[in-house]
């Protein structure tokens, strides 16, 4: 073990450079070529490399410190005995360092000699009033565009910002827009703690993550005193209430959702369910439409399998699900719950119709398992028993697809010959435009309507 010093480089030609972030402290380790200070001339900001890994054991400059001679001692660092050895310093990929363990900025007039342990990188300052600069005849860097991307200059921060190349990285590697943060550096420059601050800022309020409503970000809607304007009571929202909330806005703002219309024409599927309802009665099994739309929308799904896929988080996957169970959505008076029924492909209506009983009730007990709602490829959500003509379900995710029932009445349709009264079912399928396209939501209607319009297609 031995302690090295680390020196200022050459100032490149500058009279005068400001030592604007240490983005070390006394104690941490670093590796070689790690970022320990960043410097700033009149005309570009620079990245002085650790020359050696090793641990820093005494910082010799403050942030604000001016520096006008090479050679200021900047840092000691305890190095290992092997690295002690070799020290020397490579400037920006164009020249060697022509001593150890000083640095100097590049000069483009000398011809690369050999490969030696840490770079300088120079950027140009980017601050809104001026055109970037390079440092006066020394380096080549212009924009520097090494695959570390945090010195690549680029048009959205570059131009926009003022921030060393340290704090860029920072907020590239943190996914921060340098753009909407506040610098309370030195002439306003953002410093490492303004992306820190910001960051927690969005952690303990994301929902003031842009109030300017342009888009940035959610626009928060402000509180209201209603007490102003009459007798109010504020009371808690259920649990499931909460959790729906949450899975909503999570869909609605992730899912690109496209919603189309169909009806179908359910008059023999009527005719036939009113025929089951006395051996319903024996059974003990409620038989509405809904066990029909299931099985429908199972088979449907079977011939059309993108719709029974999930996206992975990565955009550049799918899953395809090669099983088909359906969830349903049960209004009950603590929110809205979604069972799932397994295997509705592999199922009679009876077996459905009872399943769909049996989950109902046990979701308005609240008595349904987390196992009871799991699995779900698929949704309906019929609102057909209550009313309406028709609405635009949100599709639950990470399904890529709904159906909204409304409710079936009589309307005129006519037959090529003459208007004859048919019971109309409103469908809606809500989709994911990212997993979904229009002909296949569009092929996925048809063969529904198809099915329901003549159930025997749902045995054949
Ligand atoms: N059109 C006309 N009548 C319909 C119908 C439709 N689309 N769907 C059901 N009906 C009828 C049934 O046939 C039944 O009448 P009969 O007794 O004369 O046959 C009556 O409405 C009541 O049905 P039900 O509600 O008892 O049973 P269901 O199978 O229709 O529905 C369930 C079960 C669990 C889906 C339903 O009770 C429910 O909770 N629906 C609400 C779903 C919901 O809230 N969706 C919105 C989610 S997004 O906020």
């Amino acid at each position: 073990m031995a302690v090295e010093i680390v020196r200022v480089p050459d100032l490149g030609g500058a009279d005068e450079v400001e030592v604007i972030e240490i983005p070390v402290k006394v104690g941490d380790q670093v590796a070689l070529d790690d970022t320990i200070v960043v410097l700033e001339s009149e005309k570009a900001t620079m990245e002085l490399p650790a020359p050696f890994a090793g641990r820093i054991v005494k910082i010799l400059v403050a942030e604000g410190d001016k520096i006008t001679a090479e050679g200021v001692p900047i840092m000691e660092v305890e190095v290992e005995a092997e690295a002690e050895a070799d020290v020397g310093v490579k400037v920006t990929g164009e020249t060697e360092a022509t001593s150890s363990p000083s640095q100097e900025l590049p000069d483009p007039d000398v011809a690369p000699k050999s490969e030696s342990k840490a770079e300088i990188k120079a950027v140009p300052k980017a601050e809104p009033k001026s055109q970037p600069q390079l440092v006066a005849s020394k380096t080549t860097a212009a924009p520097v565009a090494d695959d570390t991307a945090s010195t690549l200059i680029t048009a959205d921060t570059a131009t926009d910002v003022y921030a060393g190349p340290y704090v860029r990285r920072l907020a590239r590697e943190l996914g921060v827009d340098l753009t909407q943060v506040s610098g309370s550096g030195p002439r306003q420059r953002i410093i490492k703690e303004d992306v820190h601050k910001f960051i927690k800022q969005r952690i303990v309020n994301p929902q003031n993550a842009d109030s300017s409503g342009l888009g940035g970000a959610i626009p928060s809607v402000p509180d209201i005193d209603f007490t102003k304007f009459g007798d109010i009571e504020t009371q808690e929202m259920s649990k499931i209430a909460k959790l729906t909330a949450a899975n909503m806005q999570r869909s609605w703002l992730n899912v690109p959702h496209v919603t189309q219309f169909d009806d179908a024409d359910i008059t023999e599927l009527e005719e036939f369910r009113q025929s089951l309802k006395a051996e319903g009665e024996r059974r003990g099994v409620k038989i509405t439409p809904v066990p029909f739309l299931l099985k429908a929308c199972a088979l449907a799904l079977q011939e059309n399998p993108v719709l029974n896929r999930a996206l992975h988080s990565d955009g550049q996957h799918f899953v395809q699900k090669n099983y088909f169970h359906i969830g349903m959505a049960v209004d009950t008076p603590k929110g809205l719950m979604v069972p799932v029924i397994r295997d509705v492909n592999q199922k009679g209506i009876w077996e459905i119709a009872a399943e769909i009983f049996e989950l109902a009730d046990k979701a308005r007990a609240g008595k349904l398992t987390v196992n009871d709602m799991q699995g779900g490829c698929f949704t309906v959500s019929s609102l057909g028993a209550i009313g309406g003509r028709g609405f635009t379900p949100i599709v639950n995710t990470p399904e890529v697809a709904i159906l909204g029932v409304s409710k079936a009445a009589i309307q005129p349709v006519w037959n090529g010959a003459e208007f004859g009264p048919r019971k109309l079912l409103p469908l809606a399928l809500s989709y994911d435009h990212r997993a979904v396209n229009g002909g296949d939501g569009g092929r996925f209607m048809t063969r529904l309507v198809e099915l329901l319009s003549d159930i025997r297609g749902m045995v054949m």
